[in-house]
């Protein structure tokens, strides 16, 4: 199922071969690696577009009316979950398997997708590509993403002037979000739409600011960190470094194990399909053409509430106040009696749950490895792994939880911790750099294949009485 499911997605995609990886022993997957040796991105995008247009048209006029399931009132009233109602071309969840990046899991993009050093976790410029055009990059095509990223990363200097105008005391993500809505007056798209471009060419100047962005948010995202943790002291990008190992060297952490974190984090925080908060956020504000900086805007500040985002810093601070009330060497049973008080308290228990997956995160496991790697004795490390055996089975007991299992959130604050990234408040920055690049890819879609405004319709209660009794 899942190889006919990536054939069929990625076959129709020209100037790719399928080749059977070799080194991909115990998951067989079909590729489409670049055959073109073409170094720069949008000349794939061009050839992409308008074959990807007619298919988009061959599914409406074939397919327009087949039911993709029947809406109930409980999902009207429940979040939508469980309701398909989204067009998200650069990743897809499985409930059981988790998140795949056009049809590659994250064990398949550890393997295929290029690193710094052989045998390294995946470079985010080479993820961005493979979100982009669905084809894995050569190394060369990543270090020209790279390049091109570096060559737009200067920030205006408005855009700290707008984040100085902040109470230094106010939350990362707010100050990391005026940055963002004040890089938009450089909007290319922004000025072409009042110049009059054709639809036909809207995809173009959304490209060109999604790169933009995409290059200038580690930088923005550097500031907040050293204006609020390290007096102010700013350190300029560095031109011989990648996206990620760049990102971790204007926080100001150089060591080798810390860059290859930060890869591993942009990479797989970057996407999760159409549904999450913040992605549904950025495209349902892109939807009424707003340009990528204001939907993108849109998206972190979803993205900061506590059951999304925030939920990195607040399983940090969890953590920390289990350690200052019981100690490092806590037992299971008075973590289970600490885990029992937080829910009779009235609060979640952050790090653990999900919407959509119903099994443990990929994105755990593959923090989870990291850790076992890099940082096995650590202590806070060894409590992630003991909450991992004591935290399901209490919230199965609470018998209305539907993912007892651990999330994304649930590790990543702890491999922070331990490279010295202490400030759990600032995670969720972090958290946001990595969404732009599945957020914009999408975009640049969404513009591409002529996605129309979103307006779903709603109803009142008294609606739903009529209608129900009517049905009745
Ligand atoms: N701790 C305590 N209660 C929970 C938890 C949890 N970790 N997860 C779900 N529940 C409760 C939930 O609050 C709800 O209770 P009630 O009916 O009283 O309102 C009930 O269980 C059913 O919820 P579900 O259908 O299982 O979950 P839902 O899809 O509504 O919410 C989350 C998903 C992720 C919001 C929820 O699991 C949660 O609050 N987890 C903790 C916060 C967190 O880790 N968020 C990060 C998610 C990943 N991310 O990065 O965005
Ligand atoms: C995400 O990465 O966006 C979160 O896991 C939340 C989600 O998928 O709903």
């Amino acid at each position: 199922m899942v190889l006919y499911r990536s054939v069929s997605l990625l076959s129709k995609l020209k100037n790719t071969r399928a080749v059977r990886q070799p080194n991909l022993a115990n998951s067989v997957r079909w590729l489409q690696i670049q055959t073109s040796s073409d170094l720069d991105i949008r000349s794939h995008l061009k050839e992409l577009i308008p074959e990807q247009q007619e298919r988009l048209k061959k599914i409406k006029s074939e397919y327009g009316k087949v039911q993709l399931g029947n809406i109930t009132v409980d999902m009207v009233l429940g979040g939508m979950r469980g309701m398909t109602g989204l067009l998200w071309e650069t990743s897809l969840l499985d409930p059981d398997e988790g998140i795949r990046f056009r049809g590659l899991s994250i064990p398949e993009c550890q393997k295929v997708l290029p690193a710094a050093k052989s045998g390294g976790e995946p470079l985010p410029e080479g993820l961005l590509w493979l979100l982009l055009t669905g084809k894995v990059p050569t190394k060369e095509q990543v270090d020209a993403l790279s390049a091109e990223l570096r060559s737009r990363a200067t920030i205006p200097d408005h855009v700290y002037k707008a984040i100085d105008a902040l109470p230094i005391t106010a939350h990362p993500m707010t100050q990391f979000t005026t940055g963002v809505l004040a890089l938009q007056v450089q909007s290319e798209f922004s000025k072409a739409y009042e110049n009059g471009i054709h639809k036909s060419k809207y995809w173009e100047p959304t490209f060109e600011d999604s790169l933009s962005l995409i290059a200038q948010l580690p930088a923005v995202a550097a500031y907040v960190y050293r204006r609020m943790y390290k007096n102010g002291e700013i350190i300029p990008v560095d031109d011989s470094l990648d996206y990620g190992a760049n990102f971790a060297h204007m926080l100001g952490f150089n060591s080798p194990d810390m860059q290859e974190l930060m890869r591993l984090y942009v990479t797989i925080h970057s996407d999760h399909e159409g549904g999450n908060v913040s992605a549904h956020t950025g495209h349902l504000v892109a939807s009424a053409l707003s340009d990528p900086y204001l939907s993108f805007a849109a998206a972190l500040n979803g993205l900061a509430g506590p059951l999304h985002g925030l939920a990195n810093q607040e399983v940090l601070l969890w953590i920390k106040s289990v350690v200052d009330e019981c100690g490092e060497n806590i037992s299971k049973d008075q973590l289970k009696d600490y885990v029992w008080k937080t829910l009779n308290s009235g609060k979640v228990v952050p790090g653990f749950g999900h919407g959509v997956l119903r099994k443990t995160d990929p994105r755990y496991m593959c923090q989870r490895e990291f850790a076992l790697k890099h940082l096995p004795d650590d202590p806070l490390f060894q409590l992630v792994s003991k909450l991992y055996d004591v935290v399901p089975p209490i919230l199965t007991e609470l018998g209305k939880v539907k993912n007892p299992w651990p999330n994304v959130d649930a590790h990543s604050g702890v491999l922070l911790n331990y490279y010295g990234l202490t400030e759990a408040r600032y995670y969720t920055v972090l958290f946001g750099v990595s969404r732009a690049i599945g957020i914009c890819s999408q975009l640049i879609w969404d513009r591409a294949l002529g996605l129309p405004l979103e307006r779903p319709k709603s109803v009142t209660m008294e609606w739903l009485e009529n209608h129900c009794k009517k049905s009745a």
